[in-house]
């Protein structure tokens, strides 16, 4: 009766309750040698017990790898405290996406707002905000300085933004041939509120020497290997970016503490550019003179190729350009794919609309497969970098099977694309148009 089962989480868990030690076995077996050390066992405990809502008090006992019965085996596939609906798609570290109809708010709310880990997620009791500190060095900066979060608040006037947190590799699980990495569908972006003080206004009072050109960002997670001495993730964005009015250090998202998992107390946020510039667990910032070369700065990390190049490709990393502004891209938020809706009522569909540092400027939707496209009508955004919200009322002249499809343009005339747009090596920047399926009836 013993089948063959993956090791998969999931299946990992099957197996266990099968075959305790084939299971075991299989999960040393897989793990790298760095990974077999404990440290990185409690650590990674640190973000299921903060998932299941309470500590494991035997956590020493519970398997490497294996996920607790009751996040294992919950209806929805795994519920994280703070967080709704989201569609966790890996653990190890924990990343979990929203799906589309979960991103109907208008300001997306911190239990929909999705979570994208690198590495080892610091402990909640490490992150007490009035023990904070955030130091801002680097070899362009002139008078390296060490803020308290109440230091930043009170020295510096507070702004308040709604921003646009897009994960670069958002809509990965479309590229044929697959990249590697987490397989998000759509739901790898968020567009809370953000309260905190300029990036600009810390970095001039610090001041800021000629040959500045890139900040860089370090965070209080460790690198999933747990050598203290690497980071999980440091990357940065040039000057020009930096010093935008909306470039916050925020301590607040839509006025909470920012939470836990999304980088309490304290992170960087660089709207409509890759959220991997927008540093979590805020501990550092530098000011460099030269591109910045923290971990996953270099190519082929959120870089794609500068010319065109076949799916599969093998891209050398000097013909690969570091990501700047996210491309145009909307979705569909309202109805839930998969409604059914009387002949004679009108649907109202709506969703939101984003285009990196520009603004969307049209919005069509199709319901024949994209043949005709009527335009929808759409919204200012709250203020730059915000996501605009459309909608539109569709009527339908025979009962069957249809889709919805939108389209978002932004203000340079470039439109979403229907199929996946340009492969690249990591699976970046699909912008491809959101469809959704409605049954007339
Ligand atoms: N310190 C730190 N900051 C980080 C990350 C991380 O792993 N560690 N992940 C980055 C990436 S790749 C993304 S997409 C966003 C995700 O932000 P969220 O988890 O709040 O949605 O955080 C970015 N900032
Ligand atoms: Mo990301």
């Amino acid at each position: 009766m013993s089948k063959e089962v993956k090791p998969t989480e999931r299946g990992i868990h099957a197996l266990y309750a099968e075959d305790p030690l084939k299971a075991e076995k299989l999960l040393w077996d897989r793990e790298p040698e760095s990974d077999r050390r404990g440290f990185l066992k409690r650590s990674s405990l640190l973000a299921m017990a903060s998932a299941l809502g309470a500590s494991i008090p035997f956590a020493r006992y519970l398997p490497l790898g294996m996920i607790p019965a009751g996040l294992a085996h919950a209806e929805e596939p795994f519920s994280i405290e703070g967080k709704d609906g989201l569609k966790v798609l890996n653990d190890r570290p924990l990343n979990a996406e929203t799906p589309a109809h979960l991103l109907d708010d208008a300001i997306t709310p911190a239990r929909h707002m999705f979570v994208r880990n690198n590495g080892i997620v610091p402990a909640p009791k490490e992150l007490d905000a009035a023990n904070w500190t955030l130091e801002i060095a680097g070899e362009s900066c002139v008078t390296p300085t060490t803020f308290s979060i109440a230091d930043l608040q009170s020295r510096f006037k507070h702004y308040t933004y709604q921003l646009v947190i897009e994960c670069g590799g958002n809509g990965r699980s479309e590229f044929v041939p697959a990249a590697s990495g987490n397989q998000w569908t759509v739901g790898a972006v968020g567009c809370p509120t953000f309260t905190g003080v300029r990036l600009r206004d810390v970095l001039e009072a610090c001041g800021i020497k000629k040959d500045a050109v890139y900040i860089g960002y370090y965070g209080a997670d460790l690198h999933p290997s747990g050598d203290p001495s690497k980071h999980a993730i440091s990357r940065g964005v040039p000057m020009s970016k930096a010093l935008e009015d909306e470039t916050l250090i925020a301590w607040a998202m839509n006025d909470q503490a920012i939470p836990y998992l999304n980088g309490q107390p304290l992170r960087l946020v660089c709207g409509g550019w890759p959220a991997s510039t927008s540093g979590k667990w805020l501990k550092k910032i530098v000011v460099r003179n030269k591109v910045h070369d923290g971990n996953k700065m270099a190519a082929p990390s959120y870089s794609v190729p500068k010319y065109p190049v076949a799916p599969g490709s093998e891209v050398p990393p000097e013909d690969m350009q570091i990501i700047h502004s996210m491309p145009v891209k909307s979705l569909i938020t309202f109805p839930k794919s998969g409604i059914s809706q009387p002949l004679d009522k009108t649907l109202q569909v709506r969703g939101h609309a984003w285009a990196g540092d520009l603004e969307v400027s049209e919005m069509h939707v199709s319901t024949d497969f994209g043949v005709t496209w009527q335009k929808a009508k759409l919204e200012a955004p709250a203020n730059r970098l915000a996501w605009q919200h459309w909608s539109a009322d569709l009527s339908f002249a025979e009962k069957g099977y249809y889709e919805v499809w939108a389209r978002a343009v932004d203000s340079e005339g470039k439109s979403q694309p229907m199929l996946v747009p340009g492969w690249n090596p990591k699976g970046y920047l699909n912008n491809a148009c959101h469809r959704i399926a409605v049954q007339i009836v």
